[in-house]
C-alpha cells in the first residue's frame, strides 16, 4: 500500500454503481480503498476486482474463524484481487498465523481496540496483548481506534514501526489529525466521505487535516 495521502476510504456505500463512481472520483485524495460485508454483500465479490483495477483494496473481513477457514477465507480475498485482508486477533495465534500465511504477498492487519464505545468491554483490555501476538504471527499491522487517540499512543509503543491504521474519524467522532498526531499511519475514513454531498472535497478536507499533523 502506497503512503502518500494516508488515507483509506471505507467504501460501505451498499448501492454498488454509486461506490464505484465515489471510488473514481475520490482516487488521487486516497492511498486505499477498504470495502466491508456491506458492499460485498450488494455488489458481490467481483467488487473486489473491479475496484482493484484502480486502487490497493483492503478487505474488511475481520475473519474470526478456526485457523482452515480463516485460511480459506483469506485465500479468497487475495485471490480476486485483495491487497489485504482485515482479521480479528481475538482468536489466537494458530487462526492469525493461518490468515498470514495464505495471504501470502498480500497483508494482514489484525484488529486490536475497536473504535465503538462496546470496543472497551473485551476488546481495549487485550489490545496490548493482540499486537504483541500479531507481530509473532507476522502481520503488517493493526487497527486501533482513532476515536482514542491516547490507545494510538499506547498501542503505537508496543507496535514499533508495524502500521497502525485507524478508523473513527469523522462519523464516530474522531478526529483525523489527532490519529496521525498519535501515531496512525493511515486513518480509514468512511460516511464523512462517502455519504457527503461532494465526497471529493470531503476527502480533500482530510488529506489536509493529515498533512497538517505531520
Ligand atoms: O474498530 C473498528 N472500527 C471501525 O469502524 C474496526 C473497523 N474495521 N472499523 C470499520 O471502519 C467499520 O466497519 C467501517 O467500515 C469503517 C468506519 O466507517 P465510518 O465510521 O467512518 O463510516
Amino acid at each position: 500500500m502506497k503512503k502518500e495521502t494516508r488515507l483509506i476510504l471505507a467504501l460501505d456505500e451498499t448501492d454498488a454503481e454509486k461506490a464505484l463512481r465515489i471510488a473514481d472520483s475520490v482516487s488521487e485524495y486516497v492511498d486505499a480503498i477498504k470495502i466491508n460485508w456491506p458492499l460485498v454483500l450488494s455488489a458481490g465479490p467481483e467488487a473486489i476486482t473491479r475496484l482493484a483495477k484502480t486502487s490497493d483494496v483492503i478487505c474488511d473481513f475481520k475473519v474470526a474463524d478456526i485457523p482452515n477457514t480463516a485460511e480459506l477465507i483469506v485465500r479468497g480475498a487475495v485471490a480476486r484481487g485483495a491487497s489485504a485482508v482485515i482479521v480479528h486477533a481475538f482468536t489466537g495465534e494458530d487462526s492469525l498465523g493461518a490468515a498470514v500465511r495464505a495471504a501470502g504477498r498480500a497483508e494482514v492487519y489484525a484488529v486490536t481496540e475497536m473504535s465503538h464505545p462496546g470496543g472497551l468491554t473485551f476488546t481495549s483490555i487485550h489490545a496490548e496483548e493482540m499486537v504483541k501476538m500479531g507481530e509473532r504471527c507476522g502481520v503488517s499491522g493493526f487497527i486501533a481506534p482513532a476515536t482514542r487517540p491516547d490507545r494510538i499512543r499506547g498501542l503505537r509503543k508496543v507496535a514499533g514501526s508495524l502500521k497502525i491504521i485507524s478508523p473513527g474519524v469523522g462519523a464516530q467522532g474522531g478526529s483525523a489529525g489527532a490519529a496521525i498526531s498519535a501515531g496512525a499511519d493511515y486513518v480509514i475514513v468512511g460516511r464523512s466521505i462517502y455519504s457527503s454531498d461532494d465526497p471529493p472535497a470531503a476527502a480533500k478536507a482530510v488529506c489536509a487535516e493529515i498533512r497538517s499533523a505531520l
